[in-house]
């Protein structure tokens, strides 16, 4: 762990090939990156598709990850297991095996062509915020303010936890 770790917060989202057992195994991996522990998780959440609608529903989930890693070798790693998950990009907005989305790097602000912190869509999307909020209900989004009232103008893709 570097001396001033960062709690950077993950999307995960899975909605082929046992998206469960997906977005269990990414949560272990993320776990398992260097100088990075996962320090909370949500739920897994189910949700309706954003995007095109001839697709699987969704499984969702947040993590909190203390990391040492800075952004850009944070997305690399996250991209590694991405590809690992045999991640097939297709179209935008399709069917994927595992997607992992960098929400939040502690209260940076970043705006570079490959990574764009906070993910500018998270303050739109029910199963990122319900997640999110379960785990850090104070959090707010650099830029936007507190997340609970983001909520309210989300469209309802209808995230809820799974049983
Ligand atoms: N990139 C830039 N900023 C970031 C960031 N903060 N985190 C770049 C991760 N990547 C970031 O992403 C394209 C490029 O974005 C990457 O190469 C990276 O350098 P991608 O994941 O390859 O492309 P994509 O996912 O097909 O497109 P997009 O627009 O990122 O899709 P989203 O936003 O990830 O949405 N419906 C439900 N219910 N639940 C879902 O989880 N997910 C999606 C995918 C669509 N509908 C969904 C869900
Ligand atoms: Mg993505």
């Amino acid at each position: 762990m570097s001396e001033r770790p960062v709690e950077a917060y993950i999307g995960l989202g899975s909605n082929l090939d046992q998206p469960r057992a997906q977005v269990e195994q990414a949560i272990a991996e993320l776990d398992r990156l260097p100088r990075s522990r996962v320090r909370a998780r949500s739920r897994l959440y189910g949700s309706r598709p954003l995007g095109p609608a001839d697709q699987p529903d969704y499984v969702n989930a947040v993590v909190c990850l203390e990391t040492g890693l800075d952004p850009l070798p944070l997305l690399d790693a996250l991209q590694a297991i991405e590809q690992a998950h045999h991640r097939v990009r297709e179209r935008r907005w399709g069917p994927r095996t595992l997607d992992l989305d960098l929400l939040l790097y502690g209260t940076r602000r970043i705006d570079l062509p490959r990574l764009r912190v906070p993910h500018p869509q998270m303050h739109r999307r029910d199963f990122v915020l319900r997640p999110l909020l379960e785990i850090a209900p104070e959090i707010g989004i650099p830029g936007l303010g507190p997340a609970a009232p983001l909520l309210a103008q989300c469209p309802d893709l209808g995230a809820r936890p799974l049983v």
